[in-house]
């Protein structure tokens, strides 16, 4: 067979990658072709997405991906969710988009609620609700009575900005739009009740085309400095969480995932959204995934408090590796700490170990102080609620879910996928790191007609991706300490 190839633009909240899929007889080998940080900008107390300089980055990428591959056929880029950019009628921005961490939003849910009850909201969006969400960022602006509405003329989620800036087009996908919380996943369109309640304008939401939709060809005078002609914009899944849930190379219908990142995404794929007060009341998602199935999941903090952890210490001068910081944990005797990382108030605190130590304090426990002991604290605690989490989610179900796949970049870390074996009780499988890269290509590949459908597509990444398996140890031991971890932040938000 001969080898197609296919480019994912993966942009993270930490960094984009740029990345080439070479398919060829049943294998998916990829290549980094580059990769650029990506870090909010605070101007005025307000944090930005640097925008212009993520599109230069992107544009340097495809200059090294079409020099060494003249014969990459199409392009699909995917990001993270929720957050957006506004253009006017002749194309400029309105407005600089805004980071979904920004404290904008601090406290707009009470305020939100006496506009429509909250049940209200998730019965018309099944969509989990968390302050980030974009119906909550308009709001905000909505209060401020914002003047950059006047000039919108439509609202891009992230990947669609940077689609219209490949391609001049302006359009949505599926799956992006469905986090916004202003999408009615049953009538399957933007809800017009919630936008005239929350006095959004209707017209600036934009036309949503299912995943693998050809969003356009790449605009000339980029084809021209690339020296290439007629690439397709194809839309992938454009939400990260969607690419990686296709990236997941499960079989049958009893696992479950956690696609593994700055976040934790845990859940199972669904052929409908399950909206219903037990999901309301556990606050799970129904996000849309590639053909009209469902991620019913759970946003929960993950890697974010690790990251921030890393960084701070890195700033006093100690620069440790994740490897690193993950060895000064097993060091440390365990179950001394217990936080619950979904605490509003890890979303973004000046000092993250600040805010962990004073959770520990107001919750009547020993303060930790060592690096080890904030990073096992860390740790543990996302294994136990991963637990909430698994538990809800099988009790919702109702049924038992054999084998939990971990992927992402956070599969990686080996202490946190035996700890999360451990208190399952089940076996975890690890990888592909890559899930998300993988996922964008191969909804390329279907676009294509290179690739069949998912399950073939789940077959390809299974036969090319490096797998292990984490068998649970001591699992009475984690669950006794589980009883701890729930008197303790039972309560606590
Ligand atoms: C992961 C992710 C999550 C979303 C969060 C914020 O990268 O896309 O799915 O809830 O970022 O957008």
């Amino acid at each position: 067979m001969e080898e197609r190839k296919f480019l994912a633009i993966d942009l993270g909240a930490e960094s984009g990658r740029l990345i080439v899929g070479i398919l060829r007889d049943g294998r998916l080998a990829i290549e980094e072709v580059h990769r650029f940080i990506n870090r909010p900008v605070d101007i005025l107390g307000r944090l930005y997405w640097n925008v212009t300089q993520m599109f230069q980055d992107i544009k340097d990428g495809l200059v090294k991906a079409f020099s060494k591959y003249k014969d990459i056929e199409s392009i699909g880029i995917d990001t993270w969710g929720v957050d957006f950019g506004l253009v006017t009628k002749e194309g400029y921005f309105a407005g600089i988009p805004v980071c979904y961490r920004d404290h904008r939003t601090d406290g707009i849910l009470e305020k939100a609620f006496e506009v429509m009850p909250k049940e209200r909201i998730y019965e018309l969006t099944g969509i989990q609700i968390m302050q980030i969400n974009t119906l909550f960022q308009l709001y905000s602006m909505v209060l401020e009575n914002s003047s950059l509405f006047n000039s919108t003329y439509k609202l891009l989620f992230m990947p669609d900005l940077f689609n219209f800036m490949l391609t001049g087009e302006i359009k949505t996908e599926f799956s992006i739009a469905t986090t916004s919380q202003i999408y009615n996943p049953i009538k399957d369109g933007w809800e017009e009740e919630i936008l005239r309640k929350f006095s959004i304008p209707k017209d600036i939401m934009p036309e949503v085309v299912p995943p693998g939709t050809v969003i356009g060809k790449l605009y000339k005078g980029i084809e021209e400095d690339l020296g290439v002609k007629n690439i397709h914009v194809i839309a992938p899944c454009e939400h990260d969480t969607g690419c990686a849930v296709v990236g997941v190379p499960g079989e049958g219908d009893d696992w479950a995932y956690i696609s593994s990142g700055t976040w934790s995404l845990m859940g199972v794929e669904l052929k409908s959204p399950i909206i219903n007060n037990d999901s309301l009341r556990a606050n799970f998602t129904n996000e849309g995934g590639y053909n009209k199935t469902f991620r019913f999941l759970k946003n929960i903090m993950g890697l974010w408090l690790l990251q921030r952890v890393k960084r701070e210490w890195a700033k006093e001068g100690e620069d440790l590796s994740y490897t690193e910081i993950t060895r000064l944990a097993e060091e440390e005797k365990p179950f001394k700490y217990f936080i619950n990382p979904d605490d509003v108030s890890f979303l973004n605190p000046t000092s993250m170990v600040k805010e962990i130590q004073d959770y520990c304090k107001k919750t009547g426990q020993k303060v930790p102080e060592k690096k080890g002991e904030i990073v096992r604290c860390i740790l543990e605690s996302l294994a136990f609620r991963y637990k909430d989490v698994f538990t809800d989610l099988e009790r919702i179900l109702n049924k038992k879910i054999k084998v939990l796949h971990i992927v992402g970049g956070g599969s990686q870390n080996q202490l946190l996928s035996q700890f999360t074996a451990d208190v399952l009780g089940i076996p975890v499988i690890t990888g592909p790191k890559e899930a998300t890269a993988l996922g964008n290509i191969v909804v390329q590949a279907i676009t294509k007609g290179v690739v069949k459908d998912i399950i073939e597509a789940r077959k390809i990444i299974r036969d090319s991706s490096e797998m292990k398996v984490y068998q649970p140890q001591n699992t009475e031991e984690w669950l006794r300490n589980y009883e701890k971890y729930k008197e303790i932040t039972q309560g606590v938000n």
